[in-house]
């Protein structure tokens, strides 16, 4: 993993990442992987036990380190650091990718999976390999998706029931055209900022809330600050695991095999983490007082709905769409 322009790259994040230390986990020399969240979360600890895997497998040729929290920058900077080769392997949401590829646009479309159980079953299978495979283009290996539970609205002001409660609102998005759209589908303002900007952002009344799974609502501490939680569950959109093309292509192709395979073996494992860590989260929430609401879900979901329109747009996103929806048990 060395040469050219990815040295001086692979040098500087090498640097930053010694003066940042902390949370970094060594388990071999190797490859660089990073994670906005910290060490002790689902998507973290998952990628820890890929790369496990990988020195098992490799015979200990391959190792990796893993620097959490966010330590190497936000996701829509450490993607394009991973595009160039500067790092390894990366885990990011589907969000900062659907600027880059429109096909990944279809599965962090809000409602389009009706349950955690369809939402599984599509990624698992060739539809998940096809959004996967599209990254290949933009310099990224698609290795496999994780769960990201369901997005809720949490603020500062008060219960969100329908979408006039959220008039005026100024709630905070990842960098996503998609999410800038949902939540002015909804007449609240959108004010993309990424994830480490949020607890400061919500403490000194800079946004009024955001929108996020239970593990990241509790993780990032938001709870403290934001004191009510809407059941929108407006998105399944998923974790995705990636790696560099410019590294992947140093491999073999037996080495390549035991990368994408040691990947695939460690989505059960993440599953049984995320499904523990949601109850964890839930339990950390309620104790602390938040109150948190059931919505009128149709109100969501008739103006949301009324969003994909103007983001599905190609014949192939068009055709991933039927095909997600086909695959609904509820019909
Ligand atoms: C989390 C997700 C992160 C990041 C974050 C956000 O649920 O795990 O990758 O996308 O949301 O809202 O920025």
């Amino acid at each position: 993993m060395t040469n050219g322009p990815h040295v001086t790259r692979r040098m500087a994040i090498a640097g930053s990442a010694a003066l940042a230390g902390a949370c970094s986990m060594r388990l071999g020399d190797n490859f660089t992987a990073c994670d906005t969240h910290p060490l002790d979360y689902p998507t973290v600890q998952a990628v820890v036990r890929f790369g496990e895997m990988l020195t098992e497998r490799s015979g200990g040729k391959f190792g990796l380190s893993m620097y959490a929290g966010g330590q190497l920058g936000n996701e829509r900077d450490t993607l394009e650091i991973t595009s160039f080769g500067g790092i390894d392997f990366n885990r990011v949401n589907l969000a900062p990718l659907n600027s880059i590829e429109p096909l990944t646009t279809v599965a962090a479309l809000p409602f389009i999976f009706e349950s955690t159980q369809h939402m599984r079953s599509t990624l698992d299978g060739p539809i998940g390999e096809e959004i996967l495979a599209s990254l290949e283009q933009h310099n990224l290996i698609g290795l496999c998706f994780y769960d990201s539970g369901a997005r809720s609205f949490y603020n500062t002001r008060g219960p969100i029931r329908t979408p006039e409660d959220m008039k005026g609102l100024k709630l905070r998005v990842p960098g996503s055209d998609l999410f800038v759209a949902m939540v002015k589908s909804l007449g609240a303002d959108a004010v993309p900022m990424p994830l480490d900007e949020v607890y400061q952002s919500l403490a000194q009344g800079v946004i009024d809330g955001a929108e996020n799974n239970w593990p990241s609502f509790e993780q990032g501490r938001h709870f403290e600050v934001a004191r009510f939680y809407s059941l929108t569950r407006h998105l399944l959109a998923p974790e995705v695991f990636v790696m560099s093309k410019q590294s992947w292509d140093k491999l073999s192709p037996e080495e390549q095999a035991i990368v994408r395979q040691s990947a695939k073996d460690s989505v059960p494992i993440m599953r049984q983490l995320w499904d523990a860590q949601v109850a964890r989260s839930q339990e950390v929430i309620m104790a602390s007082g938040v109150e948190v609401n059931e919505v009128d879900p149709a109100a969501f979901t008739d103006r949301m709905k009324g969003m994909w329109a103007e983001f599905i747009t190609t014949p192939d996103q068009r055709r991933l769409v039927d095909a997600i929806l086909a695959n609904r048990q509820g019909g």
